[in-house]
């Protein structure tokens, strides 16, 4: 009679201290269904844009650097981008196999490209005098792409924040950060409520006076205002390609590089194509190979690539970028089986291959032939049933205790990344991940 209770309470401690361990990451309130369907996605165009574009230097930094801080804050009266066509930019981002699309509503140098109430400094002053990110939210919505927008927390513009520059050393003693979170707070709920965003992207957390108390307050708020929206980690203050315990968000962003694989927390590597973030003429621009090098080593590590877009000041993207994308959205037609909705790994990627896993598939990313023969080290209790190139041609392989074999052909099927699918016994999504020896 007495033994029923304890067994009931050691099942129950059981169950208590799995789910303790579940949900012991206290970094984001998002559900992890939300958070998956995202992680699924795999490739989103980011869009750094502003009246900085007349001037080709970067998005808020060169404010006070190449450009003195009068001209850059009157650049706004000479904004007007007429060829600007939001339906034109989401189809470029859906013919590059793009999922989602982020705007910069406001970067650091305070300018909205949206109608806000809450400062003059915003689209409807300038020549163009039209709703940028009204346009984009409503073209995403008809193309099936999922919107979501960048808004910075540092904002150089603004009165109430306490620096004006960067590198402001000494803070302004006009400035009041309550009225400045107030005032951001406000300005959110704008965007969440006009916009519905899928996502927001912060950025600009670093500088002294925003907190972890603010950056608290401001998740807690949005997730009242819509507790689906999903949030990146540069709401709180620690290392963005990391998600801690003192991160505020749902997912790390690792900036300008390929995240490492980690199969434990969300993240999203945000790397440009060309390398400003803003347009700048003849800026130089990634490869084809580059960037379906970048996008399966994302993968490969098991998180999501936004690769950013620098739009002119005209309205338009560069043919050069938008021919780019195009050949991604090609390569991505014949080879997404491998790229969207898989798992990175397990091999741990590095510059010669990738590995992604669906099911009972492994794919392989083959981005060079070094040797005839391709090894990687044999999964333990796992056999490889079928192997071939996922464009349909045939691959033979050897696998044994000490390895698995691909015998390459003369020249790979596709110069950029040749995918070979391995069929193998059994579902092989939640296995442990294996580092090659290279
Ligand atoms: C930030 C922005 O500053 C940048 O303009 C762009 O929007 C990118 C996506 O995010 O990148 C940073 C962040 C921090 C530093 C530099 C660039 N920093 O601390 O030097």
């Amino acid at each position: 009679m007495k033994k029923i209770p304890v067994t009931c309470a050691l099942i129950l401690l059981g169950l208590n201290f799995l789910l303790a361990q579940q949900f012991a990451i206290p970094y984001g309130k998002t559900d992890k269904k939300i958070l998956d369907d995202f992680m699924n996605q795999r490739l989103g165009m980011f869009i750094h844009w502003g009246p900085v574009t007349l001037r080709g230097t970067e998005i808020g930094w060169s404010r006070n650097q190449e450009v003195t801080q009068n001209d850059y804050d009157s650049l706004y009266k000479e904004f007007n981008p007429v060829l600007f066509n939001a339906d034109e930019w989401v189809k470029t981002a859906k013919g590059g196999g793009m999922k989602y699309l982020t705007i910069t509503a406001k970067h650091h140098d305070g300018f909205c490209l949206w109608p806000t109430a809450f400062t003059d400094y915003n689209i409807m002053n300038t020549p163009y005098h039209k709703d940028i990110v009204g346009a984009l939210a409503k073209a995403c919505k008809k193309y099936n792409i999922k919107f979501c927008i960048y808004f910075t927390v540092l904002d150089w513009y603004n009165a109430y924040y306490p620096s004006h520059n960067n590198g402001n050393k000494e803070p302004d003693p006009k400035a009041d950060m309550n009225q400045f979170v107030r005032f951001m707070k406000n300005q959110l709920k704008e965007l969440v409520q006009s916009y519905h965003p899928y996502m927001l992207w912060f950025d600009g957390n670093w500088e002294k006076p925003w907190t972890l108390s603010y950056a608290k307050e401001v998740y807690a708020y949005l997730k009242q205002l819509d507790p689906e929206v999903i949030i990146n980690n540069r709401l709180g203050k620690n290392a963005h390609d990391m998600l801690n315990e003192e991160s505020v968000g749902d997912y790390a962003t690792p900036e300008q590089k390929i995240g490492k694989l980690n199969m434990s927390y969300p993240w999203e590597s945000c790397i440009t194509l060309c390398n400003q973030w803003a347009w700048k003429p003849n800026d130089k621009m990634k490869s084809l190979k580059q960037c379906i090098y970048t996008l399966a080593s994302t993968s490969g590590g098991n998180g999501n690539l936004l690769l950013n877009i620098g739009p002119m000041p005209d309205g338009r993207m560069e043919n050069r970028q938008v021919k780019r994308l195009k050949e991604m959205g090609d390569w991505l037609r014949k080879y997404g089986a491998s790229i969207y909705s898989t798992k990175g790994g397990p091999f741990i990627p590095d510059s010669l291959s990738a590995s992604t896993r669906k099911g009972n598939k492994i794919y392989i990313h083959l981005f060079q032939k070094k040797e005839n023969v391709f090894y990687l080290p044999p999964i333990p209790g796992v056999k490889i049933v079928k192997a071939y190139f996922l464009n349909g041609n045939p691959i033979t392989y050897g696998q044994d205790r000490q390895h698995i074999a691909l015998n390459l052909p003369a020249i790979l099927p596709d110069e950029n990344d040749a995918v070979v699918v391995l069929e193998m016994d059994q579902n092989v999504e939640r296995l442990p991940v294996i580092a090659k020896s290279e």
